[in-house]
C-alpha cells in the first residue's frame, strides 16, 4: 500500500517532474545537478498510516519559521532526468518538527534511503523569507544554466549591476517579467548556510539569484512560472553571447528603454 496524497499534492508533483524534464533537455541538469522543493501546506496527515514512525533528522540550524511545515523535496544524488519519470523515486517528503531542530521523512513511511537535497539549508532558508513576509510563493528551483553562468566567469561582467544591464538590454520581456532583476551571491561554498542566508536575502530583493560561477536560485508560486524566470534570463544571456560570437558587442536597449519597460504590469 502506497502513501495516499491529495489531488493538490499530486498535482504539484505531476507539475515538478514536468518541470525536471525542462532543465535535463535545457541542459541544465548535468548529473545530479540542480535541486527544488515545494512547500506543500495542504499535505492532509490522514495521508501517514496510524503507525507511522516519524524517522527524524537534525538540521545543522533551527529554522523556527518553517517548523511544523511539509515540503516535496528532490534527494540528494539523483538525476531530474529520472524524477521525470519517478517523481516518488527521486524526491521525499519532509516535514520540519514543531521546534524547527530536524525534520521527519513523512512520504514512503518513513522507511527509505533517499536523503534531502545538498542545498536543503539554502532551500529552507528561502521558504523561511518567503514565510516571513507572507508571501504567496512556495516553489524553490536551483538549477545550472549554461550561459548565466558563464557570465560570473568573465572577470569585467562579474558585477550585479552590469549583468542586469546585459540582461535586461538583450530582450524586452527581461525587464517586463524580472523587474527587480537577479541578485549576484559572490562565491561562498555550496551547500553551507552561509550561502543560503546570502541566497535569502537577495532572493527579498529580486526575482532570481545567481550564485557566482555556478547556477541560479528562483522562486515562484508554482513551478511553471519559477522555470519561466530563469529561461527569460538564460536566453537573454544567450542572445548576448551570440552577438559577441559575431567580433561584435551587442547594442543592448537604452537606459530609458528598460525604464519604460518597467512600467508595464501584468
Ligand atoms: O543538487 O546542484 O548545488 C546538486 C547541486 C548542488
Ligand atoms: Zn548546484
Amino acid at each position: 500500500m502506497a502513501v495516499q496524497f491529495s489531488d493538490a499534492v499530486k498535482k504539484t508533483i505531476e507539475e515538478v517532474s514536468e518541470i525536471a524534464g525542462y532543465l535535463w533537455q535545457k541542459g541544465w541538469a548535468e548529473r545530479n545537478a540542480g535541486n527544488m522543493s515545494v512547500c506543500l501546506n495542504d499535505l492532509p496527515s490522514s495521508c501517514l498510516p496510524d503507525d507511522y514512525q516519524p524517522f527524524f533528522i537534525s538540521l545543522p540550524e533551527i529554522f523556527p519559521d518553517v517548523a511544523g511545515m511539509c515540503f516535496y523535496v528532490t534527494a540528494t544524488n539523483k538525476r531530474m532526468r529520472d524524477l521525470t519519470r519517478q517523481p516518488m523515486k527521486n524526491a521525499l517528503i519532509i516535514r520540519i518538527t514543531d521546534d524547527g531542530a530536524g525534520y521527519n521523512i513523512v512520504s514512503h513511511f518513513g522507511k527509505t534511503d533517499l536523503r534531502p537535497t545538498s542545498e536543503l539549508a539554502t532551500h529552507l532558508e528561502i521558504h523561511s523569507m518567503i514565510t516571513r513576509r507572507r508571501s504567496s510563493e512556495r516553489v524553490v528551483i536551483h538549477t545550472h544554466p549554461t550561459e548565466l553562468i558563464a557570465l560570473t566567469q568573465l572577470s569585467g561582467l562579474c558585477d550585479e549591476r552590469v549583468i542586469n544591464k546585459i540582461l535586461w538590454g538583450m530582450h524586452p520581456e527581461a525587464k517586463v517579467f524580472i523587474p527587480a532583476g537577479i541578485g549576484l551571491i559572490p562565491y561562498i561554498l555550496p551547500g553551507t548556510t552561509m550561502i543560503g542566508k546570502a541566497t535569502a536575502d537577495s532572493l527579498a530583493e529580486h526575482e532570481v539569484a545567481l550564485w557566482e560561477k555556478h547556477g541560479v536560485f528562483a522562486t515562484g508560486r508554482n513551478p511553471n512560472e519559477t522555470f519561466d524566470v530563469i529561461d527569460i534570463l538564460n536566453k537573454s544571456a544567450s542572445i548576448y553571447f551570440l552577438c559577441r560570437s559575431t567580433g561584435q558587442e551587442p547594442e543592448g536597449l537604452t537606459d530609458s528603454q528598460i525604464e519604460e519597460l518597467g512600467k508595464i504590469k501584468f
